[in-house]
């Protein structure tokens, strides 16, 4: 056809470039070093750290797309706040900013997430979108690893959709599931651990109180960002993100040391 543009292809090509990446990239991925759950701000951070260094990490995301709540500040306006010292962060993803009082600073929030996962991207972290953190593996007292499905099959009727769900084993896992703390309430239910709920609002509090309390909580469970303040009881933030990407940023710290033992 005269003014052809596009390398030739067939539909079948289109189709089998899509199932064969990603079938490769999912048996890879069957062992990650660190499995990260949640693709929020804290997840995003940790797993941008670790893949930067090298280590194999894998997030899910039961979304289709990455951010969590990092894409809107609060009450539907996309503006995101950051304290000080949180702002060397955006500093260090090229992400555009002003100060708005002394130590506090506002940036536009698709521009704060879209570096953010383009970031974790470049590091060579690995996504599974759609995909709900069902379960976890525990061995001899350890998380291994984690059981998911697609979150459409999840989101159906039970009646109309026995799918069993699949498993993937890492050597650490992140919880970064937000306020939720999807994977430490695993263990709760199981009379592992005991989580405390979150508590109201207390901003000058509550930013140094999450970054100082992120860590392993189980044997093989780190846990990151909002979570932590599940976990622990810690006053909630509103939007204001520092927290967030510093937790990120200690959880990938906390993860390297554990590593260690593996090598
Ligand atoms: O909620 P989210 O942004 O968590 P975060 O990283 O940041 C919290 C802030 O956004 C804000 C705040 C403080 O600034 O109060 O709320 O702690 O991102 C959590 C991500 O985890 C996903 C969820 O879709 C979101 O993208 N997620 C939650 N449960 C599951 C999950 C699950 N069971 N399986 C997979 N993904």
């Amino acid at each position: 056809m005269e003014g052809e543009i596009f390398a030739k292809t067939t539909e079948k090509d289109v189709t089998s470039a899509i199932v064969k990446s990603f079938h490769s990239m999912l048996i890879e991925y069957t062992d990650s070093d660190v499995i990260v759950v949640g693709g929020g701000p804290s997840g995003l951070m940790a797993a941008r750290e670790l893949a930067k260094v090298g280590k194999k990490v894998l997030v899910i995301e039961r979304n289709n797309y990455l951010g969590g709540g990092f894409w809107i500040g609060g009450y539907l306006m996309n503006k995101i706040t950051v304290r000080a010292p949180a702002e060397k962060v955006l500093d260090e993803l090229l992400i555009p900013y002003q100060e708005y009082t002394k130590g506090l600073y506002v940036t536009d929030g698709p521009h704060a997430c879209s570096k953010l996962i383009a970031a974790a991207c470049e590091a060579g972290a690995k996504f599974l979108n759609m995909t709900t953190f069902e379960d976890l593996i525990i061995k001899e007292r350890r998380v291994s690893g984690v059981v998911i499905n697609w979150t459409p099959v999840q989101a159906l009727p039970r009646q109309i959709t026995c799918v069993d769900p699949i498993a993937l084993e890492s050597k650490l896992i992140i919880d970064a599931t937000g306020h939720d703390a999807f994977v430490a309430k695993k263990l709760e239910e199981r009379g592992l651990l005991k989580t405390r709920g979150y508590g109201s609002m207390w901003v000058e509090e509550s930013e140094d109180a999450v970054v100082n309390h992120t860590g392993e909580v189980f044997s093989g469970l780190i846990v990151t960002g909002m979570a932590v303040t599940t976990v622990f009881g810690l006053p909630r933030m509103g939007p204001t993100f520092g927290g967030m990407l510093l937790s990120g940023k200690r959880a990938a710290e906390v993860a390297l040391e554990k590593l260690k033992g593996f090598e």
